[in-house]
């Protein structure tokens, strides 16, 4: 029995995670082993029902579990999931983005991950503000730069070979000594590695996607191009995540709580392919293949869905409510399972 501790979040937040622990318990039950999930309230609404945006009962589940499924929270981003990247030391956000067929985009054919450093930089949290002034220090270490180097360049190794770090070296020297520290790292693996400043690495982004397999950077860029990249590739209400330390993770969709948008209508499918990584993650560091090929099975239903086109949601010029959408991943995915 493995225990997932779920954050369900704020707007859309509930609703696309309970699509995703309903898949998540069918397919559990139908590839033998059993998950259990623990609810750990964090974000706005909880902020304002108890002064605390990530309550300790919370954060003590959380640790305490096999791995975390995140909803998205609304404005209290930092004193969620920043805090949390912090305090498990996850520093590995890795966010993948791809275009489908039944998905209209501008590109076909994308495919690439942003390896995002995910504990430095402006992001840490060293701050001062005053009446006439505001400093927040850019931080960047060679222990925190060499880690995510690795991970780029493992994933660089299972991929096509190619890693390009983005920084903006040319300006700041903190980001100059990131690409140092990680073409040390980098040079050495066996792919091939390319660098990009990463106002083109926008522009790049956005007329020659194809150009990109992973996509090393620091922490602040890999935010915002993440966003950039969901836009790419059709919308952001596709786009998974993974927050990953030695021995923990957490699983969020790249979106934001959406506040404006009817739950009912809301896409789950980011938070389906979290957890999907989540599966993967979990299969992976407790040695077990029954994960792997529920993750593998929810990841390939997800393409067949969203290629085939026939349920999606208003975000993908569909009808479709979530649910729709979670029953037919739901549906291909038992059928994988069920002819392997
Ligand atoms: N625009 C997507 C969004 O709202 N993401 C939530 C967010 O800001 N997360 C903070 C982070 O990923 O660092």
């Amino acid at each position: 029995m493995y225990r997932i501790s779920v954050i369900p979040g704020d707007g859309i937040g509930p609703t696309v995670t309970q699509h995703t622990k309903r898949l998540l318990l069918e397919l559990s039950s139908a590839a033998g082993f059993g998950l259990e999930f623990i609810e750990a309230p964090a974000g706005d609404k909880i902020a304002a029902e108890t002064g605390e945006a990530l309550p300790r009962d919370s954060f003590q589940k959380i640790a305490s579990s096999d791995a975390c499924l995140k909803g998205p929270v609304g404005e209290t981003a930092r004193d969620v999931i920043v805090f949390l990247r912090q305090k498990l030391d996850l520093y590995a956000n890795i966010r993948p983005f791809k275009t489908y067929r039944g998905v209209k985009t501008h590109w076909s054919g994308v495919d690439f991950v942003i390896v995002r450093e995910n504990t430095e930089d402006l992001y840490k949290g060293v701050e001062d503000v005053g009446l006439d002034h505001a400093v927040s220090l850019l931080v960047i270490t060679r222990r925190g730069t060499e880690r995510i180097a690795r991970v780029a360049l493992n994933m660089a190794r299972e991929r096509r070979g190619k890693v390009t770090v983005v920084h903006k070296g040319n300006v700041v020297s903190s980001y100059r000594f990131f690409r140092n520290v990680a073409m040390e790292v980098l040079g050495q693996g066996g792919v091939s590695v390319d660098e990009m400043y990463v106002d083109n690495a926008a522009y790049q982004m956005v007329v020659n996607p194809a150009v990109f397999d992973v996509v090393l950077t620091p922490n602040m860029f890999g935010d915002i191009l993440s966003d950039l990249a969901a836009g790419v590739t059709g919308s952001i209400g596709l786009a998974g995540s993974a927050n990953i330390g030695e021995n923990m993770g957490v699983f969020e969709p790249v979106h934001g709580s959406a506040p404006g948008l009817n739950p009912e209508y809301a896409n789950p499918v980011a938070t389906i392919l979290s957890s999907s990584y989540m599966l993967g993650w979990l299969g992976m560091s407790r040695s077990d293949v029954r994960l792997a090929r529920v993750s593998k099975a929810v990841e390939r239903a997800v393409t067949l869905v969203l290629d085939e086109a026939r349920v999606l949601t208003p975000d993908l010029g569909g009808r479709a409510r979530g649910s729709e959408v979670a029953d037919a991943i739901l549906n291909r995915a038992l059928e994988l399972l069920s002819i392997e």
